[in-house]
């Protein structure tokens, strides 16, 4: 395993850098029906046989919603500026229309309060991927209405605590709504069809755009944009068709939703490959999605190596994979980096998650998380690189704050810093958080000047 040289110090980035640790809510909250929240489409998705690697839900999950008030305590202690999360739309607003809950609402104003209180900045992901079942069953995000009714959530949200948030993203990974949600069906809602998700994903574009024009006409002080998952992609061998085909994944991944955020239009050899299954769009789509943002977050993770015929295999290279069987890849996140400033007009940059799911074992009460402490270190490594050559970076926030419910996964892949035990619900800080803490806590005075 190497370690980053020369030796990573928080005085290597700029003073207002902000560093943080993230979660959302269905992963983390439990108490799935509790104080009047309506069922979500992952509440379903669970109950489906086979949907979920260990059968398990989110009922419980990490009893966050309980436990929040020892779990900010914890996150105040490992010294972070800022907490990411999401709010879970159904707990809020049951059905996704008509009736609000305040019993929710309450929930969420009184965490950011106490975010507030210890001088964490609140990061507010609206959509998580937890979409209220009741708007699935009139249609879902493949249903133009469901845009209308996120711009009326994200509304609802500012309206009640807008003032004191820092930052709010308006949807996580829409290519995982869309593409693992409608296209293969492995996560939520379960859909199985590519015309579906390309129209899926028009849609998350659309209420991004409508909902960030919305919060802006309600004067909302908080930073606004949008989280992505990305990956620089490489064609497994110099062959024609290998990078053909990385050329259209790229498309599909990146500039799908890079273009029209950026450049208010699609790509074309992704249209021309979708061919009918082409989003419906309606005049002036593409201008209302190209809104000016605040910021943009990149979720970071791996590469993506491509082969034409799929046969691959991470690993394969010689390269330590993570327990999610995704390569450890850390200068791909710096050549993403500089290939967005490259390649766009981006505002700054956030890396709103980073982290790696390894096979944990609890030792004495301790969990000797190496792999993951140089996983993070590295890639801190590779932001930092990042900005040295020339990328407007604004933060870096480790996934996750905690072990939790790791979708259709289960609870069998563990990406905390935080370890959980799920019979006990007992957190114990990894080495990696104490790592993370003891880096973020390097005094003011040794710190050198902005860069
Ligand atoms: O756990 C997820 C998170 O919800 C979204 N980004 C990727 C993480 C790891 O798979």
């Amino acid at each position: 395993m190497t370690t980053p040289v020369p030796p990573l110090t928080k005085s290597q980035f700029p003073d207002s850098f902000v560093w943080g640790v993230a979660t959302s809510a269905f992963q983390i909250e439990g108490a799935a029906l509790q104080d009047g929240k309506g069922p979500s489409i992952w509440d379903s998705f669970c109950r489906q046989p086979g949907a979920i690697a260990d059968n398990s839900n989110g009922d419980i999950a990490c009893e966050h919603y309980a436990r929040w008030s020892s779990d900010l305590d914890m996150i105040a202690d490992l010294g972070v500026d800022a907490y990411r999360f999401s709010i879970s739309w159904p707990r809020v607003r049951p059905t996704g229309a008509g009736a609000w809950n305040d019993k929710g609402l309450d929930f969420y104003e009184r965490l950011v309060d106490r975010l507030v209180e210890k001088g964490i900045k609140p990061y507010l992901t609206l959509n998580h991927w937890d979409l209220p079942d009741a708007l699935q069953a009139n249609g879902g995000w493949a249903h133009r209405d469901t845009v209308h009714r996120f711009v009326e959530y994200a509304e609802g949200i500012q309206a009640r605590m807008g003032d004191r948030l820092a930052s709010i993203a308006t949807h996580n990974e829409p290519w995982v709504v869309a593409v693992l949600g409608h296209e293969s069906g492995v996560f939520a809602p379960g859909i199985k069809s590519r015309a579906t998700a390309a129209q899926v994903s028009h849609h998350l574009l659309l209420s991004h755009g409508l909902a960030v024009q919305a919060l802006r006409a309600q004067r909302s002080q908080a930073s606004l944009g949008i989280v992505l998952n990305l990956s620089p992609m490489h064609p497994a061998t110099d062959s024609d068709a290998d990078k053909a085909k990385t050329q259209l994944e790229d498309g599909k991944l990146l500039r799908w939703y890079m273009d029209p955020l950026f450049k208010a239009s699609y790509p074309q050899d992704v249209l021309d490959h979708l061919g009918e299954d082409a989003p419906k769009m309606e005049a002036g789509d593409l201008k209302n999605i190209a809104v000016p943002i605040d910021f943009l977050g990149v979720n970071y993770y791996s590469r993506s190596v491509i082969s034409a015929d799929n046969s691959w295999k991470a690993g394969s290279t010689g390269l330590e994979v993570t327990d999610m069987n995704w390569e450890v890849y850390p200068e791909g996140l710096t050549e993403l980096l500089v290939r967005m400033h490259r390649d766009y007009a981006v505002p700054p940059l956030y890396v709103t998650e980073n982290g790696g799911a390894f096979k944990d074992a609890m030792q004495d009460g301790r969990v000797h998380d190496q792999d993951r402490t140089s996983y993070i270190q590295n890639h801190i490594a590779a932001v930092g690189e990042a900005i040295r050559q020339g990328v407007r970076m604004k933060g870096y926030m480790v996934w996750s704050l905690m072990d939790n419910f790791e979708w259709a996964s289960g609870y069998e892949k563990r990406f905390g810093i935080v370890h959980v035990d799920y019979a006990t619900q007992v957190r114990t800080l990894k080495d990696s958080a104490r790592w993370y803490r003891d880096f973020l806590g390097q005094p003011q005075s040794q710190r050198t000047a902005a860069r």
